[in-house]
């Protein structure tokens, strides 16, 4: 039995299952990216509930866990060498875990690389673009006066959307024939955007048809479904 007594979170989150993978997160577009992935590779995790709204990650506990704050977050009792592994940050998490695996990372050296280039793009413009845009258009500055802070972002966005597009021309998933983690990093933060963000008319969604296909491809999969609702809200 796997000891994780020395990880102040543990006090936070006690763990039911310390051999397992323990997973600390919500169900957000960078949440979902780990339990997605966890849900395709099928293998045994412990998901823990942390509450955002309730500035759950910046307890000291969970800052000793990752020191920006944020889920989604792990701990592997069995990580490299047998040792426990803590990890943050949504991207090093889906490697390390494709890669312990063995799936949804190619091993031939440049397809490697080239799906590595868009979990990438996924981590430096996807993500803090449209989460932007979150803000500006769904939540505190909403109520702005000022719209060139949110144009700025809806303008970004879209171009963002046109480079999917561009992608996805002759292509079923990002990596071409292959569902990888590239998919698996964008998915969530698309349904966001026209979702929850409600800003699919504001960025003309209707203009990216190879994106709105793939969605709902990636939207299909079993593994996706759950996924999207780890772990369980309350
Ligand atoms: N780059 C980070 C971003 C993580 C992130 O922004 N997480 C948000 C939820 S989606 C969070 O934990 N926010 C809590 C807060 O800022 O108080 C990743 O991909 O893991």
């Amino acid at each position: 039995m796997a000891d994780l007594s020395a990880f102040p979170v543990t006090r936070q989150f006690p763990p039911q299952h310390p051999d397992r993978l323990q997973l600390y997160s919500l169900p957000t577009p960078n949440g979902v990216k780990v339990s997605i992935l966890l849900q395709e590779l099928g293998l045994p995790y412990e998901p823990h509930l942390v509450d955002i709204s309730k500035d759950e990650t910046w307890t000291p506990e969970f800052l000793s866990l990752n020191p920006n704050g944020k889920i989604p977050a792990i701990i592997d009792p069995d990580g490299p060498g047998g040792k426990p592994l803590v990890l943050f940050e949504s991207g090093a998490i889906l490697v390390y875990l494709a890669e312990k695996a063995g799936r949804f990372l190619p091993t031939d050296p440049a397809a490697r690389y080239e799906t590595l280039q868009w979990v990438f793009f996924q981590m430096a413009a996807i993500g803090p673009m449209f989460g932007q845009l979150g803000f500006f258009h769904r939540f505190a500055g909403r109520e702005y006066e000022d719209k060139r802070p949110r144009d700025r972002y809806v303008a970004e966005s879209k171009r963002l959307l046109g480079v999917l597009e561009g992608r996805l021309a002759g292509r079923d998933w990002i990596m071409g024939a292959d569902y990888t983690i590239a998919d698996i990093a964008i998915l969530g933060w698309v349904r966001n955007l026209i979702g929850f963000y409600e800003a699919g008319d504001l960025v003309g969604f209707s203009d990216f048809p190879r994106v709105a296909a793939w969605l709902e491809r990636g939207l299909a999969r079993p593994a996706v479904q759950r996924g999207l609702e780890i772990p369980a809200r309350a």
